[in-house]
Parts: C-alpha cells; structure tokens; sequence
C-alpha cells in the first residue's frame, strides 16, 4: 500500500490533529508543505474550491476534512478508534464540540509574542499580510459566530476545567485515546506547544494527558515536493466505489460541495459516490485527469449544479 500524503502546514492545528493520529498509528506518510494562507496552486488542482488544510491523498483519491482523512488512517493501520462515527454518542458529541465550538476560542487564546515571532519566522512579510487579511476576510464570512479576543481565553479556562474533570483515566474516553483525544489535544496543542503559553498550567492532569499525546509524535513523514503529488494523481486512477455507493438519486449528476461553517469555498464535480458518512465528488483537470474527491456529509452542503 502506498503512504498517504498529508497536503498541511506545520503551524496549522487541524493537521496536527492528523499528524497526531498518523504518530498514535506509527504510519510513514509523505508531507507536502503548504502555505498558511491561498494562493495554494497544487491544492486547488487537487481539491477544486476546497480551501481548508488539512487535505490528504491517495493516487487520484484526494481527502477533504480531518474526520474523512481519520477514516483512511484508521483503514490503513487498523484503528477503528480513530473513526468518528465508530464512538458512542456522547464521545462524538465531545469531539463535534470540541472541533466546532471550541476551535476559535484555543487559536485566539493562543496568540501571544512566542506565537507571533514562530509565525514571522515561519512567513515572510507580504506573506504575513497576505495571511492576516485572508483571516480577517475568513471571520467575516463565517456563519458560525467566531470569538472575540476577549471572550478567548475564560471560553478555553471553561473548556480546561471540562478536560479535566473528564481525565480519570488515561485518555477521555478511557485508557486508550479515540478521536475526541485527537480534536480535543489540536487546539490545546496550540497554547501549550506552540504559543508555549502558561494558561493551561492550573490542570495538572489536562498537562500530563497533552504530553501523553504529544509523545505519540507525528509519525514517520517523507517529504514530497507539491509538483510530484500532481504526478501521483495523474499515474493513478481513483479507487472504485461499491455498487451500494452508487444507489443516491443524485449520482452522476453535476453538484457542489462546500464546508457550511467557514471559508466555504466549493469545490465542483459530478456526484459519484455517497456513502453513510461521506459524498465523493469525480472532478476533470488537464493536469492531472480525473480525481474523486471525498467530503464529510456532516458540515458539508450538497447542491445540484444550476442548468
Ligand atoms: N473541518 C475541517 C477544519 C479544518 C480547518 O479549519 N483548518 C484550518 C487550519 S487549522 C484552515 O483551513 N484555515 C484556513 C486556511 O488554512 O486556509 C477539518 O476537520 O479538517
């Protein structure tokens, strides 16, 4: 089997959720690198209109959003736990929260001078404004209510103190780590880690369970240069999807797909596939062939294409 490609950029918290994963698997992967902010050339080949990091590959089978990209991981190494919708209702509540609600309030809690010299270091200037005016423009258009500054980090010390009370054992749900660990540990992970911020200091147990998770590591990473993943998707053909995948009334008829939350950009193809959990969209570029690209069903709009 060939090593999954993880499309991420270092500082970018929903691919830690993934490269965290990918280390709790130990399975190689190959890392292209990209940049915090669009224009990302190679992606909008790949994914369309999908604008969100982290995108994940396999041949001409490209993977939108880090609970579809759980599904391939936990698939290939055998970790069922990895999967969303494999957990009990309460632990995909959690993870769902944790990932929507509580996203924002962890990257503003995190700001801080050691945050903001990693991201001069890791950007330059123009790429800097490039990247602040994207977010600014991000926050604007979202449809869910984005934090303020302010209510950050009281949202974040709330959420700490729930870590904690739910820490009786080793991972939340139990002495084993499931996907709630992994959407819970990105966001912290940006305090703690990366703005190397105190604030989460008061909760002894929160701490041990993030270097826990942090001691899973990233995995064994190859890098691989974006051009040479176009080439991996024109070599290929997409995987091909079961008949009872093949049954919605919609299959083969011209849609759109996009995130219902934030950067909504959509991505355009014609339906061809759905199963219980995902919609797989066939898309055509002269650079690459035909991909299919796979999307969550929940916190994705569907809609037929006009005419
Ligand atoms: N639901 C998505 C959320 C991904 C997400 O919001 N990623 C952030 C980076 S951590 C993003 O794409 N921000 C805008 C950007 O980087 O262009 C997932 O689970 O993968």
């Amino acid at each position: 089997m060939t090593d999954l490609i993880l499309h991420h950029y270092p500082m970018s918290p929903f691919s830690q959720k993934v490269r965290s994963m990918l280390g709790y698997a130990r399975a190689p992967w190959q890392s292209v690198r990209h940049r915090e902010s669009p224009p990302r050339p190679v992606l909008k080949v790949l994914a369309g209109g999908y604008r969100k990091i982290p995108v994940a590959q396999t041949g001409a089978d490209v993977f939108c959003d880090s609970r579809v990209i759980a599904e391939e991981i936990a698939a290939r190494a055998q970790r069922p736990e990895l999967v969303l919708d494999h957990l009990d209702a309460e632990a995909q509540a959690w993870a769902a929260r944790v990932d929507h609600d509580l996203f924002f309030a962890c990257v503003f809690a995190a700001g801080n001078r050691t945050l903001r010299r990693k991201a001069r270091e890791s950007m330059s200037l123009p790429g800097l404004l490039r990247f602040a005016w994207d977010r600014i423009n991000l926050g604007r258009t979202a449809t869910t209510p984005i934090v303020g500054l302010r209510e950050a980090r009281p949202i974040v010390l709330a959420h700490a103190a729930q870590v904690e009370a739910q820490l009786a054992q080793d991972f939340l749900f139990g002495a084993t780590p499931n996907h709630a660990d992994f959407s819970t540990f990105h966001g912290l992970w940006m305090i703690h880690f990366l703005a190397e911020s105190r604030l989460l200091h008061g909760f002894p147990r929160l701490v041990t369970w993030l270097e826990r998770m942090q001691a899973f590591g990233d995995g064994q990473p190859t890098p691989l240069a974006a051009e040479e993943a176009l080439a991996v998707a024109r070599r290929a053909a997409p995987r091909a999807i079961a008949a009872e995948h093949r049954a919605e009334a919609r299959i083969g008829r011209a849609v759109s797909i996009a995130p219902d939350d934030y950067a909504q950009d959509a991505t355009h193809g014609v339906l061809a596939g759905a199963t219980p959990t995902r919609w797989i969209l066939a898309r055509e570029h002269r650079d690459i062939g035909t991909v299919h690209v796979h999307f969550p069903r929940r916190g994705y709009v569907l809609q037929a294409e006009k005419g």
